[in-house]
């Protein structure tokens, strides 16, 4: 299935929901039509019962480059302000599936937003991150602060975001931001084989844990604690429970069905 637009595509291989930011010519800087398009998509997969896991990339030499400054250059406030665009960006928050990142070349300003909006990122080598947007005269709009800071902690995030300047994709995993590298060649190849393990596993078990991983991040430890325990009493109800423990106990491998 191709987008109308065409600024993402999308594709289903396996249990596997790809969506591609597909601008290469301005390196995937986002639109407001293409982040509707990526929020569209992003929630029709999370309905679609042969999706099990969604992977988010970019087409050519980045992941994006940011959001497009050729659109919001003569912006003022109160058109930013009624137009209210943030509101597309937290309906990403709602996606129950996973969501993978696949980092290629630059992931800056709203790019790299948008991968921080991903629960897990996988990058290419020589994928470059960074907030460049105080070079604007702006600061990132879309959760950079926030996101970064809970992520890799204030000093680390201070110095990125003040100054502006790009790291690497070695920074990005020692700091937290990237789970894991990959050779550039096979971010693709790898990040399906990634997702297709996730995609494997008891739906159910995959949908509480991240909203468990979320909870925690945006809570006290007693509260998300109180989340978990319900969430875990939960999944005794689910028919893959039963199965995984009986496949234990039988020394075969377990057939979940997501139930
Ligand atoms: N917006 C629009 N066009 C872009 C953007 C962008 N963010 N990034 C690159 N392009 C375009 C270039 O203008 C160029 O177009 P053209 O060929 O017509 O001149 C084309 O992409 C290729 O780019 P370069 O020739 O510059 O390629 P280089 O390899 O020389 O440089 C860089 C690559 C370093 C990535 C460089 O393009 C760059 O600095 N880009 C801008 C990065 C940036 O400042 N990003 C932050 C944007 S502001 C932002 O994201 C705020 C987010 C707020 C929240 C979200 C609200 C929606």
């Amino acid at each position: 299935m191709e987008n109308e637009s065409r600024s993402i595509e999308t594709r289903v291989e396996g249990q596997v929901g790809f969506i591609t930011l597909n601008r290469p010519k301005v390196l995937n800087a986002i639109n407001r039509q293409m982040l509707s398009s990526i929020v569209r998509e992003m929630e029709e997969f999370d309905r679609d019962d042969n999706v099990k896991v969604i992977v988010l990339h970019g087409n050519g030499r980045a992941f994006a480059a940011g959001a497009d400054i050729d659109e919001m250059m003569n912006d003022d406030s109160i058109d930013l302000e009624l137009l209210n665009q943030f509101v597309e960006w937290d309906r990403l928050a709602w996606v129950k599936k996973p969501i993978i990142g696949a980092v290629q070349g630059f992931a800056l300003g709203g790019g790299f937003e948008l991968a921080l909006c991903c629960d897990i990122l996988l990058a290419s080598e020589d994928a470059e991150f960074g907030f460049p947007e105080v070079d604007l005269g702006v600061m990132p709009g879309a959760g950079g602060t926030v996101r970064l800071t809970k992520l890799v902690g204030r000093a680390t995030a201070m110095r990125w975001l003040l100054t502006g300047e790009r790291f690497t994709a070695k920074e990005a995993l020692d700091s937290g931001v990237v789970s894991k590298l990959v050779p550039s060649d096979l971010l693709l190849e790898e990040t399906e084989k990634f997702a297709s393990i996730i995609a494997n596993k008891p739906s159910l078990s995959i949908r509480f844990i991240k909203e468990s991983v979320h909870k925690a991040e945006d809570t006290s430890i007693y509260e998300a604690m109180q989340f978990e325990r319900k969430n875990f009493s939960l999944l005794f109800s689910s028919e893959d429970q039963k199965e995984g423990m009986n496949a234990f106990k039988e020394k075969r491998k377990p057939h979940f069905k997501g139930q």
